[in-house]
């Protein structure tokens, strides 16, 4: 067995898309970057996830007669929050932000390419019925602990954490490289103690 087991970085959706300006903009989202720059000195492992929907994804409210953003339907069984359109394969949405450094990312994970299903996770989608392959590629490389940042912090960042868990690995989240929607006020607080609740390690990057 390996000594020193490595360590994970997983950045999370770094896109346009969800920087100021974008479909779905998270406030603040840009002064991420430099953090999520500068830490992947620190990690032998760098990972990275792009949101990456079809254009006729059920997450979108423009593919739902009469529905706006913010709206909740059943999709495919399951409830679903309409969103703007965004993170598109192959525009320019769904494009890393142009100042993050990418060029050490040992491999990028879709999710939300099921029209029928969006998945805010890393690991599953919404109803656990796909993978990602993210669980067998660290599985495979016996890595157990993993340390995420990115967005959003209440949506991507926390489902991720929750599938980890699930899975049991020692889940950390970076705080400071992490920027929340709170679509509803008081979102953000509830990942965070959800997370913990969990066994989820919150940390501030100078902690690391
Ligand atoms: C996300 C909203 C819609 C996320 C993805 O990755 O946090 N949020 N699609
Ligand atoms: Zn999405």
């Amino acid at each position: 067995m390996n000594a020193h087991p490595m360590k994970a970085l997983i950045i999370v959706d770094l896109q346009n898309d969800f920087l100021p300006g974008g479909g779905v903009p998270v406030p603040h989202s840009d002064e991420v970057i430099p953090l999520a720059n500068e830490l992947q000195r620190r990690f032998a492992l760098i990972l990275a996830t792009q949101d990456w929907h079809p254009p006729n994804h059920g997450s979108f409210a423009a593919n739902h007669k009469g529905k706006k953003p913010g709206d909740r339907i059943i999709l495919d069984g399951i409830e679903q929050i309409l969103w703007p359109v965004h993170c598109v394969q192959n525009t320019r949405g769904a494009e890393f932000a142009p100042s993050f450094k990418t060029s050490r990312i040992a491999h990028v994970f879709h999710k939300g390419v099921d029209p029928l299903i969006d998945s805010y996770s890393t690991f599953f989608d919404n109803a656990h019925r796909r993978h990602t392959g993210l669980a067998h590629y660290l599985e495979e490389r016996s890595i157990k602990d993993i340390y995420l940042l990115g967005l959003a912090l209440d949506y991507c960042v926390k489902y991720s954490a929750l599938d980890a868990r699930q899975l049991g690995l020692n889940t950390h989240v970076i705080l400071d490289g992490c920027r929340g929607i709170d679509l509803e006020s008081g979102d953000i607080d509830r990942a965070l103690d959800e997370m913990k609740r969990a066994g989820t390690r919150i940390l501030k990057s100078r902690d690391l």
